[in-house]
């Protein structure tokens, strides 16, 4: 099934030069980048989109983490992108990350671990909605493409 998920690069995984290695292995994979920007996300990003974790003793600390500098927020579609991104991207802990995961060879820790990926359809949805406007979204575009080179 075709999905949309929502996944960040964290400030860690800017600061360290990691972005374009990070965007090459979902397109490796053959799943389609429909939205893509830099920004520094503010504390309403922030607490909106780990809302979840309100109240936990790391939550302050993550916060702090997210909106420390820019991020990439990206929306990847594509066949079962939900699942196999997490799969992709690892444990949240790299010491028990499978070999190979973004974290594992990536992240410091649990709590400077490089990526953030949507865990179900439901967070996708929401997250997708907290850093892009619907038609921020590149839909189609590979059959507009088709169009244009078909009429020349
Ligand atoms: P996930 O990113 O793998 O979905 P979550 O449990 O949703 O993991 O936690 C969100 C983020 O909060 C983690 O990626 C990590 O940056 C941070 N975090 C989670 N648990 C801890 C912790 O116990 N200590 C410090 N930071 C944590
Ligand atoms: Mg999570």
């Amino acid at each position: 099934m075709t999905e949309r998920t929502f996944i960040a690069i964290k400030p860690d995984g800017v600061k360290r030069n990691l972005i374009g290695r990070i965007i090459s292995e979902f397109e490796e994979k053959g799943y389609k980048i429909i939205g893509l920007k830099l920004l520094i996300p503010t504390l309403e990003h922030a607490e909106k989109h780990y809302a979840e974790h309100k109240g936990k003793p790391f939550y302050p600390r993550l916060i702090k983490y997210i909106t420390s500098g820019p991020i990439v927020a990206m929306v990847i579609e594509g066949k079962n992108v939900i699942a196999e991104s997490r799969k992709m991207m690892g444990s949240t802990k790299p010491e028990e990350a499978e070999a190979g995961t973004i974290r594992f060879k990536y992240a410091i820790n649990m709590e400077y671990n490089i990526i953030h990926g949507s865990d179900s359809k439901e967070s996708a949805e929401r997250e997708i909605a907290i850093y892009f406007k619907e038609e921020e979204l590149c839909t189609n575009w590979s059959t507009m493409l088709e169009m244009i080179m078909n009429a020349e």
